[in-house]
């Protein structure tokens, strides 16, 4: 007879294996955008047992978790060897944050970790935090992961426990498993988050996004997602820093914003997702925006609907840090679908599917921001009245289901 150490264990794998074998549908209707899907694809709770438990009954009789996570969200993906991986952020019961990598066979679900974490190889100055890899298969030949490195503040006055700095670090790798750590990027910012590798060379050299910030929380006055070149990522040094979509009064992005995975290349442009935060009485909001610039100068912005593309929904919104979605992973499949990883509440990873051609429709269609109500008012009205003019002529047909929903 199984004792009850033997039990729990059984039980501990059981729901693990239902949970990482559990099929995600997608759901119904939609905004014709994208797609969500039923649940998230990665949570805490697909971490291995082997990172949490201590499996000896000698030394742990109540088979305890000894090492918890609290969450795995903001994930780089990338399609590597025809396998769709997530490069997670894992953060542990301790705050810290780690990578791992998750690999699925399909994008939406069975996401699986690899047997281990990243062992990420440390600068002369060790992090005290990592997280947020953007994962660029750079045309270099390497596979860059560009991340946030946390360190206490040196200058924060006595007492103050929190003021850090946060700068960009730089790795890079063949297979995902072994990493080579390069210096960190050195820009004028005296803080940068959210920075992002091009995947082309421009003008011959490597192209960065950047997000220049005065202090730890605050962008301040250092204005939006920018751009800068950089002739090695051996030594990557951005000199000069030009702002490419600023922060703007009123707006999904009036506090701050942030590039999120690497562009994506199309026939009219590079398609870019960002973050857009504002400040409102319940905390900060985190939003996804979309914007398209220019194949040649992919610092020029072309076209920018106006308002969220993805915003946090029902549980969603819910997290360690609520009313938050943030996304720095997508991948673009060969025919064309694109799998958009975003996370929920600093707390967990979700997919939406879409197409290049549905996103570059949204890109170039969808009105600007006209940033006043009036504005927004004059833009339905147009839409109205397009309508009327096109169901005069052409009156409509009835449909009776639509992806499984009766109309
Ligand atoms: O907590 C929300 C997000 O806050 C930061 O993003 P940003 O630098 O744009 O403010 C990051 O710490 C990110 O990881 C986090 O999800």
């Amino acid at each position: 007879m199984e004792n009850l150490f033997q039990q729990r264990l059984h039980a501990l794998e059981n729901y693990q294996s239902s949970l990482l074998t559990r099929p995600n549908k997608p759901q119904p209707l939609g905004n014709g955008v994208f797609t969500r899907y039923q649940h998230p694809v990665l949570t805490a709770a697909h971490a291995p047992l082997s990172w949490r438990y201590d499996f000896n009954p000698r030394t742990n009789p109540y088979l305890m978790e000894r090492l918890g996570i609290n969450a795995a969200f903001n994930a780089g993906a990338i399609k590597h060897e025809g396998k769709y991986l997530l490069v997670a952020r894992v953060e542990g019961l301790d705050r810290k944050s780690f990578f791992a990598v998750a690999e699925s066979p399909n994008g939406i679900d069975n996401f699986v970790f690899w047997e281990r974490p990243i062992t990420m190889p440390e600068t002369a100055e060790p992090d005290t935090n990592v997280y947020d890899m953007r994962v660029v298969q750079h045309e270099d030949g390497w596979i860059y992961g560009l991340f946030c490195t946390e360190r206490k503040d040196p200058t924060a006055r006595p007492g103050d426990e929190s003021a850090a700095v946060a700068q960009c670090g730089i790795a890079r790798t063949r297979d995902l498993v072994s990493w080579e750590r390069l210096p960190d990027l050195r820009t004028p910012s005296p803080q940068q988050r959210n920075v992002v590798l091009h995947p082309e060379f421009v003008q011959g050299k490597y192209a960065l996004y950047t997000r220049p910030q005065d202090s730890f929380i605050e962008a301040g006055a250092g204005g939006g997602i920018g751009f800068g070149l950089t002739d090695s990522m051996e030594n990557a040094v951005v000199d000069q820093e030009w702002i490419v979509d600023g922060k703007q009064y009123h707006t999904v992005y009036e506090a701050k914003n942030g590039q999120g995975p690497a562009p994506i290349k199309t026939d009219q442009g590079w398609l870019h997702l960002a973050h857009g935060v504002r400040n409102t009485a319940a905390g900060l909001r985190y939003v996804l925006y979309v914007f398209l610039t220019d194949l040649h100068e992919p610092a020029k912005v072309l076209h920018k609907p106006g308002g969220y593309f993805i915003a946090p929904e029902g549980e969603e919104r819910v997290g360690d840090v609520s009313n938050v979605v943030f996304s720095n992973g997508w991948i673009l499949d060969e025919d064309g679908t694109v799998f958009i990883y975003y996370a929920s509440s600093d707390t967990r990873t979700h997919v939406a599917t879409t197409t290049v051609e549905q996103l570059v429709d949204y890109a170039l269609h969808t009105p600007a921001d006209e940033f006043s109500s009036a504005a927004s008012v004059r833009q339905i009205n147009a839409l109205i009245d397009q309508n009327q003019a096109y169901q005069d002529r052409a009156p409509r047909k009835a449909a009776p289901h639509y992806n499984g929903v009766t109309v």
